[in-house]
């Protein structure tokens, strides 16, 4: 693909977040599309991102789950990024920002030393967390329905939108990190629960992977970073008013309201 087309498609992905417009997959237009272009996509957009001043707050693993995996066909999790625009401090979210947010339960680590591919361990991540925390990711497609094919969601930043931070802060040995219980809930109704196994079996996994997958790219995760390791629970979709509390065995709660 060429790198005008690359950049034309980056560009389209941007202006539809900015306007808040579901658009048509790119695989409609470009049915070869492959993984490898979809990341260049990805890349250019995060550089789009970077020139308008934009800071990055770390990478996100998407499709950790076995069930979404198996939705996409796919025997590999994708990645994309967190930007600091994503977060707020505020428990708000504010829907007429997004096109059809969903939010799903993850736990959050936060490095204090670089990892870097080709042969990162569970262990080596484990080694390296400062913190793990909880987070809600909240997720919004940029394509019709939330429909896409694997290289669609790549080039579409893996769906990053937003992220709610907790501020229990445990250290990795502090904790069983496969075996963290977590419920959503909804307007006081449970709507999914999960055990952080669901995460690659275990969340450091999914760093590890991360690392891994980075690394074929001459990349690595950094000191400092905050890496979203994939939902424990499924993706819910979200209406005005309604009212998010999510709840962590030994990480607290998350909440926020979707006004
Ligand atoms: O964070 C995620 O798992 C999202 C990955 C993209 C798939 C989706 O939008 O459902
Ligand atoms: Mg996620």
């Amino acid at each position: 693909m060429e790198n005008e087309t690359i950049k034309k498609i980056a560009d389209f992905l941007v202006e539809a977040e900015k306007e808040k417009k579901e658009v048509p997959r790119i695989t409609a237009e470009y049915p070869d599309l492959s993984v490898e272009e979809a990341y260049a996509i990805q890349e250019e957009l995060v550089n789009i991102r970077l020139g308008q001043g934009h800071r990055m707050i770390g990478p996100k693993m998407g499709l950790t789950s076995h069930a979404k995996m198996k939705q996409l066909n796919v025997d590999e999790p994708i990645y994309g990024y967190i930007f600091d625009y994503m977060v707020t401090d505020e428990n708000v979210l504010h829907v007429n920002e997004l096109i059809h947010p969903k939010v799903e339960a993850e736990i959050a680590f936060i490095l204090s030393s670089d990892l870097e591919g080709p042969d990162v361990t569970t262990e080596d991540v484990l080694a390296s967390t400062e913190y793990v925390v909880p987070a809600l990711e909240v997720i919004d497609s940029r394509y019709q329905n939330f429909q896409f094919t694997l290289p669609d969601v790549i080039a579409d930043n893996a769906s990053s939108s937003r992220v709610f931070f907790g501020s229990v802060m445990k250290k990795p040995d502090e904790m069983e990190l496969d075996l963290v219980g977590v419920t959503l809930a909804i307007n006081g109704e449970l709507r999914d629960l999960g055990a952080s196994a669901a995460v690659l079996d275990h969340p450091a996994n999914s760093v590890a992977m991360l690392a891994n997958m980075l690394s074929r790219k001459g990349k690595k995760l950094k000191a400092g970073q905050v890496i979203l390791t994939g939902g424990i629970t499924g993706a819910q979709l979200l209406s005005q008013g309604d009212l998010v509390s999510a709840k962590w065995d030994g990480l607290g709660t998350v909440e926020f309201k979707v006004e």
